[in-house]
């Protein structure tokens, strides 16, 4: 039997857990034994995509140049809705796996593992997602995950859930 393909979009604001997720999830379903492909945005921005800046269409160009693999795992910020639908709108029905990290601005801020957020509020950084630059969150998205009482679910919860879903939709 074929695999069936699908894109497993990582949408969040910076901080939520997209890279920690697309590389668990990446590793579960190599342990499965099914090719999965991580595309992530920090990594690409700093190889394929370092000449694109934050810019609107620079952001709409990093998310274009994003094509799909097999069992292919994407997380990028991917704050503009418009950029996530075109990308949706290039697959067939039910392949397109939004999956929005749900977690609030206060708690990303809070981890900021890299200090962005620090710098960005110091004017260091100017055009910061969820500071001076917008986020729109999908209305129609497959998956959600959520903080609980304020704190971010485990990287492995997150993974069985959308796990979970693959394996219900027969991705897996
Ligand atoms: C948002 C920025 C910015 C600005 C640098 N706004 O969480 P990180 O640090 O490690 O990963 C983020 C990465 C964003 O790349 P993406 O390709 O995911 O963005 S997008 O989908 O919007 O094209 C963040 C860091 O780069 N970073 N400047 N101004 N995040």
């Amino acid at each position: 039997l074929k695999q069936k393909g699908c894109v497993v979009w990582i949408t969040g604001l910076s901080g939520s857990g997209k890279s920690t997720l697309a590389c668990t999830l990446g590793r579960e379903l190599h342990t499965r034994g099914k090719l999965a492909y991580v595309l992530d945005g920090d990594n690409l921005r700093h190889g394929l995509n370092k000449d694109l800046g934050f810019a609107a269409e620079d952001r709409a160009e990093n998310i274009r140049r994003v094509d799909a693999g097999l069992l292919c795992i994407a997380s990028f910020i991917s704050p503009y809705r418009r950029d996530r639908e075109s990308c949706r709108a290039l697959l067939s029905d039910g392949s397109f796996i939004e999956v929005f990290l749900n977690m609030s601005l206060e708690l990303c801020e809070a981890r900021d593992p890299k200090g962005l957020y620090k710098l960005a509020r110091a004017g260091k950084i100017k055009g910061f997602t969820g500071i001076d630059d917008p986020y729109e969150a999908p209305l129609n998205c497959e998956i959600e995950i959520k903080e609980l009482d304020g704190v971010c679910p485990s990287p492995s919860d997150m993974t069985k859930q959308v796990v979970a879903y693959l394996e219900d939709k027969g991705f897996l």
